[in-house]
Formats: C-alpha cells, structure tokens, sequence
C-alpha cells in the first residue's frame, strides 16, 4: 500500500485549517497512520527544499517553512501519492482549481497551504526525513472494506 508524506504549512497552521485538511483526506478514504505538529529546525528545512537549493527563492522558502509550527502526517491509500496531488491543486494557487485544497484557501505560490510528496521516491524520502519509524503506527479501519 503506497504512503505520502503531507505537511500543513505555516500560513495553514496560522489559519486554521489543519482540521479541514485532515478532513479530506479522511472523507477521501485514505488513512492516517502518523502526525505531528512541529517547528522545522533550519537544517532539515535544507534537506527537505534540497532540489531547489540553486532556485532564487530557496531562501525565502527555507525562511518561510521555518516560520511557524508545520502538521506533518503521513497519509496510505491505494494511488495516494497521486491522488494527494490532486487534491491539493496546481503549485501555484493562480493556477489551483477551485474544490481542491490550494484553490480554495491559497492565493500565492509562497503561500500554499500545503506540501506533498510528488513521487514514491520523494515520499520515501521525505518521510524518513520527518518520522522515525516507531512515530508510524499500521492499524486496519474496518471501513477500508467498503472502500477499496
Ligand atoms: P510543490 O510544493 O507543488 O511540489 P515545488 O515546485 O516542489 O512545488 O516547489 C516547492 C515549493 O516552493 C512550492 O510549494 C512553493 O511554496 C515554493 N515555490 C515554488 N516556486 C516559487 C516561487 O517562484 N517563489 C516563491 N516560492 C516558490
């Protein structure tokens, strides 16, 4: 089963919306199987943003992560990786259609709402930069049944 590693940005931290965001993904059908609030030390910021370590903006982006307490979480479903994305909506919320999480609450690429891995390999990745594996816990939901 395929896991995702989604993370509440400062600014949806800051505006309430951490609840929300749980809910979707709940009501999606995925299942939640780590979470935790925390502040980003500078360094794993660094690693975490380390594709774009030449970009202009990676300064601005390490400053913003680190601005605030994030909500990490790890997410598994079947096609999460993918299906996250989506609902996410496009990087930049000018572009993020409506009904999806950057569409509805984000107005500006260096403020949206919300971080996801976009491969297996970068979801590999990031959640073991994030999470220990004792953090993640595997439990069945009898719902699963009557979703997959
Ligand atoms: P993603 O978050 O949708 O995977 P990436 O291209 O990996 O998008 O970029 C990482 C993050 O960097 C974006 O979510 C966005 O917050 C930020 N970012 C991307 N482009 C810019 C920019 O031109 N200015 C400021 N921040 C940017």
């Amino acid at each position: 089963m395929e896991r995702t590693f989604l993370m509440v940005k400062p600014d949806g931290v800051q505006r309430n919306v951490i609840g929300e965001i749980v809910s979707r993904f709940e009501n999606k059908g995925f299942k939640l199987v780590g979470a935790k609030l925390m502040q980003i030390p500078t360094e794993l910021a660094e690693q975490h943003y380390g594709e774009h370590k030449e970009r202009p903006f990676f300064g601005e982006l390490v400053d913003f992560i680190t601005s605030g307490p994030v909500f990490a979480m790890v997410w598994e479903g079947e096609n999460v990786i993918s299906t996250a994305r989506l609902m996410m909506g496009a990087t930049n919320p000018k572009e993020s259609a409506p009904g999806t999480i950057r569409g509805d609450y984000a107005v500006t690429v260096g403020k949206n709402i919300i971080h996801g891995s976009d491969s297996p390999e970068s979801s590999a990745r990031e959640i073991g930069l994030f999470f220990k594996e004792e953090e993640l816990v595997s439990y069945e939901k009898a719902m699963n049944n009557w979703i997959i």
